[in-house]
């Protein structure tokens, strides 16, 4: 099924079902070399869900700020690659919402447990708005939370599962976002978790 959820943003029912089982694998690669951590916000506080990237640049948050960076500050080595199977969803994700040749050069990985959040946020540290951003929600469901380009805009909300995947381009591209917290289940592929890929052209 393919829903617009607004102009530009696309959902697409269970397109990345089919391929869970090697999506999981290479996040477990990634997490092998560049293990999942709690960054700090640029106000001090530590994020309730843990992130990890490949790909040529990744997106980290300390005390200086948000940046896209092509080490991992933890290791000092350059983020794992991104993996073949998330550069061939991203760019039929793509395609099948309209924004064709998508060719992603990061990769944030977000980890959530029961009682974690992501708070209403934009995403603007990458160069080129007019890149999508392809996102993957793998494990247990999550109620997104999207509204307007401005703070104070009214939000919708829209439950994701397993496999899904949204696509945000166009005018939807800056549009406010965030994860209402993770209420607690189990996913016979994820157990406790869930894992939401975003694939973005950083650079
Ligand atoms: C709407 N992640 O990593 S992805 C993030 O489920 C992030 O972990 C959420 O927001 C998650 O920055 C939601 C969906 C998403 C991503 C980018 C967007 C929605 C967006 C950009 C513009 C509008
Ligand atoms: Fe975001």
């Amino acid at each position: 099924g393919k829903e617009a959820l607004a102009p530009g943003a696309t959902v697409l029912r269970g397109f990345a079902r089919k391929r869970d089982i090697a999506l999981l694998a290479a996040i477990e690669d990634v997490a092998a070399r560049a293990p999942f951590r709690h960054m700090v916000t640029p106000g001090g506080f530590q994020m309730s869900v843990a992130m990890t990237n490949c790909g040529a640049a990744g997106w980290i948050t300390d005390r200086s700020g948000y940046r896209y960076q092509a080490h991992d500050p933890q290791s000092g080595l350059p983020w794992p690659a991104l993996s073949p199977a998330f550069l061939s969803l991203a760019d039929e994700a793509a395609t099948a919402a309209g924004f064709a040749n998508f060719v992603p050069d990061a990769c944030l990985i977000n980890r959530y447990e029961p009682g974690t959040k992501l708070s209403l946020h934009q995403d603007k540290d990458e160069a080129d708005y007019d890149h999508p951003i392809v996102s993957v929600s793998l494990g247990l469901p999550a109620t997104f939370q999207f509204g307007g380009q401005k703070r104070a805009d009214p939000v919708r909300k829209v439950a994701l599962e397993h496999g899904d995947v949204v696509v945000w381009g166009g005018p939807s591209r800056l549009f406010h976002h965030g994860v209402l917290t993770l209420k607690s289940g189990e996913h016979p592929l994820t157990g406790r978790r869930r894992f939401n890929l975003t694939l973005r052209k950083a650079l």
